[in-house]
């Protein structure tokens, strides 16, 4: 066949729209993406088009017609291969691939075996792109275009490249505020800004956390274990080992604040079924117990009662640093005997979970996978709690005892949408609609739990355990001062704002009698030590940061991961010293020991993050080293 002479760059606009297309089919046909509304369909659809100007548009700098031609075909082919890839990965692993998860070998070492099995004739449509890409170079000859017009071209093209990538941003900011600081799952960043940006994104991560952890010896060690050992609670020996033996249920408590226990919506009580249980013989409640969570939200939570340490400043230590060594109170319990587990109806790599509980050391994620969501039992982000609680038990009746589960409830979660066959109480009336619909969610919670407690008992299971609930964060932020202010008759200043991080935190122990309302101030890095020591085991040479709230040792002090802070006389926020009695502000130097201890502390926390330095500690890595 004769070539025919096309426009100069002729090439390159055919490979962008093809492999465009192709990757826009792929993601249809080979991932099951959820898409909610048009919008989102939209933004999957331009999202790979930023990405693909810019790495093709670089042909534009190359002269020679064959060079630039290598260069596109490359390009064609490498994108079809990072497609195909993470395709056939995604059929194992229901997730995208990331890099760590490349090099934790020792994790899916019967992945080669079932490669094949995963690799389907069809995908040879992932190269289509590739074969348009030869074939157009093979029968399209190209016209010359001056010097002139190749710059003023260039810039041009790169004008529209940026705008593109912008409005792409744009729409996913809309879409999902805070994607990229939050960065929550790995199926969101690649529904909203494509697979190709994802990787890059997931490059800099992984290479920033790489940096920090290279840069550590280990040496850093001995300054921060003086100061956990300082600060080591001895436990009252009247409550270690009450609870030896048993199983361990933790529930997340979606959202939940202490400012609805004990406390009514227009004469409706909130939540009945817990305000019984802060009164219950058996059961300690925490009413001074704040959360320390940041950006990381549900995900901070659970590394902190797993760890006992601080999640990160910016973004989600799930998600930045799944790589490392810890010693999580998961892995420890597992090395007692306990079986772990975490149950989350959600999508496993939600929060990168999947990976960072294989280094939590937790033996099994009951996710969605496990459970059957029929008609009408899903709303907002998923699964009803009151059908979650359900299954769970019957999922908790399989387990080898004594276990340790985390459940993470999820109908409580903004915007708080609930059926209306599940609105026990009416909204509130505020100019908030999230908060006007919290108290209806809440209420929903309650119930649930209550659910949970008596088919707990049904199964058997309820008097060989301990069951620890506590709220993950808050649920209405500072955008709804306003209408909180309403509610709770008051004008809200940044002091009350950090009252307001305030989450309940019980500890249900059957047939214990013992139980009281404990007003001791503390905060979720406790629970670690706390719990463990009710079991019975020892946390002396653990690296915590937290301290067990039954001691006599235990220091009332909460810091926040933004540096705001909480003792027994002061509160500092936003560079205010506060007097808590009277909620004034006081002299800024009261507050200062505290605000030094306070960045020490975070610091630690940092350094034993940013450095991996507990793999310094880990026994069984030592050994493998040696
Ligand atoms: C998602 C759930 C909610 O699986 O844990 O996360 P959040 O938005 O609360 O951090
Ligand atoms: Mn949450």
């Amino acid at each position: 066949m004769k070539k025919a002479t096309w426009p100069k760059h002729s090439i390159l606009v055919i490979a962008i729209i093809a492999t465009w297309l192709t990757t826009y089919i792929g993601y249809i046909t080979s991932f099951s993406m959820k898409i909610d509304n048009v919008m989102q369909e939209f933004i999957l659809f331009i999202n790979p088009l930023s990405f693909l100007l810019f790495i093709y548009g670089l042909a534009l700098f190359m002269k020679n017609e064959k060079r630039r031609n290598i260069y596109i075909f490359s390009i064609s082919l490498l994108t079809s291969i990072v497609m195909f890839s993470n395709a056939v990965f995604y059929r194992f692993f229901n997730d995208f691939i990331t890099l760590p998860v490349l090099f934790q070998t020792s994790n899916f070492g019967d992945l080669s075996s079932s490669v094949g099995a995963n690799i389907h004739p069809w995908d040879i449509f992932f190269f289509a792109d590739v074969i348009i890409v030869a074939l157009a170079i093979k029968f399209i000859r190209v016209s010359e275009s001056s010097q002139s017009q190749r710059s003023i071209g260039r810039k041009l093209y790169f004008v529209v490249a940026a705008t593109v990538l912008m409005v792409n941003l744009g729409l996913s900011e809309a879409q999902r505020p805070q994607l990229l600081t939050r960065s929550f799952d790995r199926e969101l960043l690649v529904k909203n800004i494509g697979t190709f940006n994802y990787h890059i994104y997931d490059l800099f991560i992984q290479s920033k956390t790489h940096a920090q952890r290279a840069l550590a010896d280990g040496s850093e060690l001995a300054e921060v274990a003086n100061y956990i050992n300082a600060n080591y609670a001895e436990p009252d020996p009247k409550m270690f080992g009450i609870a030896e033996g048993r199983n361990v249920i933790f529930v997340s408590l979606e959202s939940l604040q202490s400012f609805v226990i004990n406390n009514d919506m227009n004469g409706h009580e909130i939540t009945p079924f817990l305000n019984e249980l802060t009164n219950d013989p058996d059961t300690f409640y925490f009413d001074n117990f704040y959360h320390q969570t940041g950006l990381g939200k549900t995900s901070d939570s659970e590394f902190i009662v797993e760890n006992s340490l601080y999640g990160r400043n910016g973004g989600a230590v799930f998600f930045t640093n799944s790589g490392n060594t810890f010693n999580a109170m998961s892995e420890k319990l597992g090395e007692n005997g306990y079986f772990t587990s975490v149950m989350h109806a959600n999508n496993r790599s939600f929060w990168n979970r999947d990976i960072m509980y294989q280094a939590l050391g937790i033996q099994k994620f009951y996710d969605v996978e496990s459970y059957e969501i029929g008609e009408g039992q899903a709303v907002n982000w998923g699964m009803k709690d009151i059908p979650f609680f359900e299954q769970s038990v019957e999922l908790m009746k399989t387990m080898p005892q004594p276990f340790s589960t985390r459940m993470i409830t999820l109908t409580n979660h903004h915007p708080f949408d609930l059926d209306e066959e599940d609105m026990i109480i009416p909204a509130y009336d505020s100019n908030s609609k999230t908060l006007n619909k919290y108290f209806q969610t809440a209420r929903y919670m309650d119930e649930s739990i209550k659910i949970f407690f008596e088919e707990l008992k049904k199964s058997g299971l309820y008097d060989n355990s301990i069951i620890v609930m506590y709220g993950d964060h808050y649920g209405i932020s500072e955008n709804h001062n306003k209408a909180m202010g309403m509610y709770l008759d008051k004008e809200i200043t940044p002091f009350d704002n950090v009252e307001l991080q305030k989450v309940p935190m019980f500890i249900h122990i059957p047939g214990n009698g013992k139980g009281e309302t404990v007003h001791e101030l503390s905060g979720q890095l406790d629970i670690r030590p706390t719990v463990l020591h009710l079991l019975g085991i020892d946390t002396k040479e653990d690296m915590q940061l937290g301290a067990d709230i039954f001691s006599p040792d235990h220091e009332p002090f909460v810091i926040f991961r933004d540096g705001r802070l909480v003792t027994e006389d002061y509160i500092y926020a936003h560079e205010v010293c506060y007097d808590i009695k009277t909620g004034e502000p006081t002299e800024g130097a009261a507050c200062e020991p505290y605000i030094e201890r306070a960045n020490t502390e975070l610091g630690y926390s940092d350094l034993i993050i940013n450095g991996d330095l507990l793999r310094f500690t880990d026994k069984d890595k030592i050994k493998e080293q040696e």
